[in-house]
Formats: structure tokens, C-alpha cells, sequence
């Protein structure tokens, strides 16, 4: 019977227990037998004597043996779920990535860093006279007309675009220097080229002899380096009050298929900036002396630069947040 119960054994706890029932101390069957082994005539006590301490001696190496095996297995199993599979595929948690703007405006700084630039900011929440009159824009000029500016009070407003920065600069700093302004800016604009929140990037150049030659030459070599060398630049005469003279330049929509792109409307070109030679007025509004110094700045739009780049015809893409768009561009 106890062989039989032995080899049904397969935990620790049965082991256990069965030993209990075998050698326990006050009730276990060999100390009962050991206590019957009292009541028994004399002349059979040695030799049922023997027979017990037989079984007895039996029961404990068998227990022995089998509990060695028990803990053995036991333990086996505990190393197997210790045990770490290096080389199992991990979990791969969800992975970000950066806005197809920032890439783009990442882009530009590191091409104008190589030409020498360095990176400057100014405030969104801006006072007219930054925003407007320091660059020329008298209270009667139509980019004033509420139909384009977010205004927070009389005097304050959402700046609509990053040419406040100019001034901020011109006013810290002394000559020569080239500096590029990134920033949002905000506008009530809105339809597929246009966002009423978006983002320009501010050149500006001030030294002695600087030419619109430089201008060119710069815009030239930005665009290559950005959009490769068959990019073609197209210059259109402009006017903004703070530059003379201005000029508006489109790029060729070289990299969305040209003539048919739709990011173009079909005419094969997108304004990406405007651009110009600093005025007198704007030097002398920063107390610089117009006869000394001269120079170059211009705005461009990240995002129309992001739509050629990546083919994207419709400017609310960028700020809808749709996974689906964003995951393109990790
Ligand atoms: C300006 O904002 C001038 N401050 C640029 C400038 C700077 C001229 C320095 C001379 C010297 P404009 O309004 O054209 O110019 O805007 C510049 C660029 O911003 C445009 O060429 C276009 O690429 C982009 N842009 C303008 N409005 C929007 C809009 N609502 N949404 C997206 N991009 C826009």
C-alpha cells in the first residue's frame, strides 16, 4: 500500500503529507504499529519487532529517495521559469516621430548654419510698432486691414510674419552679421495653400557692400541644396514696404512633377518667399546709418517648402494630426 501511494506522488505538498501519514511522530502508521508491537505476547515481540523496524527502515529510505527527486524536479522547474530567452523577438513599443515641419525647418537651419548663419527668435505676441511700423507699414497699408491681422488689443497683435524678429536683431546687434529667424506666425488666412497659424523662416544679412547679387546668389544656393541641383528659381518683382527692391520668388515644382502638380495648381511654380533689399527707413527706425551699411532679408513659408518637397497638396494636412499622414514621414 505505501509503495503504491509513493508512486502516485508528484508535489512537494503530497510528498509531504504522505510522509506524515507514515512517520509522524503521534499518529503516523509506524508508530502505531511500534505501539500494537506493546500488546502482543512475548514470544512473537522479537520477530514482529524486526518486521517493523524492517518496514520502518524501508518507509524512510524510501521517503528519501523519493523527496530527493521531488525537490529536485521542483527546482528544475522553478530555473525553467527563471530562466530569460534572450533571443526571443522583444515588444516593440510604439515609436514617434518628428512633425514633417520640423524635419523641414531642421533642413533649412542646417543649410543656412553651413552658409555661415546664425539662428535667432523673437516674440508671436508682438507690438504694432515691431510688427508694422519699425518695418515701414504705415497704419493706412492694407497688410494692416483686419481682414489679415489677429489683433490682441490696439496696439498688440499676433505677428504676421517673422520680419519683427529683423528689427529685434538690428537692435542688439552691430553690423556685419547673417542671421536666420524661424518662427509661427498667424494670419486670417485660410484655404489650401494658406493656414491661418503657419510658419516662416527670416534671413537677414547687413554689412558693408552687400548686393542683391548675394541675395540671388544666396536663394540660388539654398534651393539647390534643398530641392537639388534642377531646381530653378524664378524671381517676380515686388513690392513690401520694408525692402527695395523686392521681389517674390517661386520655385519650380520640380519635385511633385511639374507642369500637372497639384501642389502647384498646375502652373508648375509655388511661391515659397519673399525677399528684398533692406530699406533705408528700416536702417535708419534701428538707428543704423543707411550710408554705411547695407543688406538683404527675406521670409519664406516652411510649409509651402514642405508641400513641394513631399508632394503634399493641401496645407491642413500638416495640422490635422491624422497618424496616418504623420507616420509617412518617420
Ligand atoms: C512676408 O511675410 C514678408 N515678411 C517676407 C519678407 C521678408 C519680404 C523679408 C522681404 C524681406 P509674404 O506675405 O509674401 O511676405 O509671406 C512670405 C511667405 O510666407 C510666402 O511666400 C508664403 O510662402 C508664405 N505664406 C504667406 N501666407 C501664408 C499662409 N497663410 N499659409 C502658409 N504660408 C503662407
Amino acid at each position: 500500500q505505501f509503495e503504491e501511494e509513493l508512486n502516485k506522488i508528484e508535489s512537494l505538498k503530497a510528498f509531504e503529507e504522505l510522509r506524515v501519514k507514515y512517520l509522524g511522530r503521534k499518529a503516523g502508521i509506524v508508530k502505531s504499529l511500534l505501539d500494537l508491537l506493546r500488546t502482543v505476547d512475548r514470544e512473537f515481540k522479537p520477530k514482529l519487532g524486526q518486521e517493523i523496524n524492517k518496514f520502518k527502515v524501508f518507509v524512510e529510505q524510501s521517503l528519501k529517495e523519493a523527496g530527493e527527486t521531488i525537490k529536485k524536479k521542483q527546482q528544475e522547474l522553478e530555473e525553467k521559469k527563471k530562466f530569460f530567452d534572450i533571443t526571443l523577438p522583444g515588444f516593440k513599443g510604439l515609436e514617434g516621430g518628428k512633425h514633417p515641419l520640423t524635419i523641414t525647418r531642421e533642413l533649412i537651419e542646417e543649410i543656412f548654419v553651413s552658409m555661415g548663419y546664425d539662428i535667432a527668435s523673437g516674440p508671436e505676441v508682438e507690438s504694432d510698432w515691431y510688427n508694422f511700423e519699425a518695418l515701414g507699414i504705415p497704419k493706412t497699408h492694407p497688410a494692416r486691414d483686419t481682414q489679415d491681422t489677429f489683433y490682441i488689443s490696439e496696439d498688440v497683435v499676433l505677428r504676421t510674419h517673422t520680419s519683427n524678429v529683423q528689427i529685434h536683431v538690428m537692435k542688439t546687434r552691430k553690423p556685419p552679421f547673417k542671421v536666420i529667424m524661424p518662427g509661427r506666425v498667424y494670419r486670417k488666412d485660410a484655404d489650401i495653400t494658406h493656414s491661418p497659424m503657419f510658419h516662416q523662416i527670416e534671413g537677414l544679412v547687413v554689412g558693408e557692400n552687400i548686393t542683391f547679387q548675394d541675395l540671388k546668389g544666396t536663394l540660388d544656393t539654398f534651393l539647390k541644396k534643398l530641392f537639388g541641383e534642377k531646381a530653378r528659381l524664378r524671381l517676380r518683382p515686388s513690392f513690401f514696404p520694408f525692402t527695395e527692391p523686392s521681389a517674390e520668388v517661386d520655385v519650380s515644382c520640380i519635385m511633385c512633377g511639374g507642369e500637372g502638380c497639384r501642389v502647384c495648381k498646375g502652373s508648375g511654380w509655388l511661391e515659397i518667399l519673399g525677399a528684398g533689399m533692406v530699406d533705408p527707413v528700416v536702417f535708419e527706425n534701428v538707428g543704423y546709418d543707411p550710408e554705411k551699411v547695407t543688406g538683404f532679408a527675406f521670409g519664406l513659408g516652411v510649409e509651402r517648402i514642405a508641400m513641394l518637397k513631399y508632394g503634399i497638396s493641401d496645407i491642413r494636412l500638416f495640422f490635422d494630426n491624422d497618424i496616418r499622414f504623420l507616420k509617412q514621414f518617420r
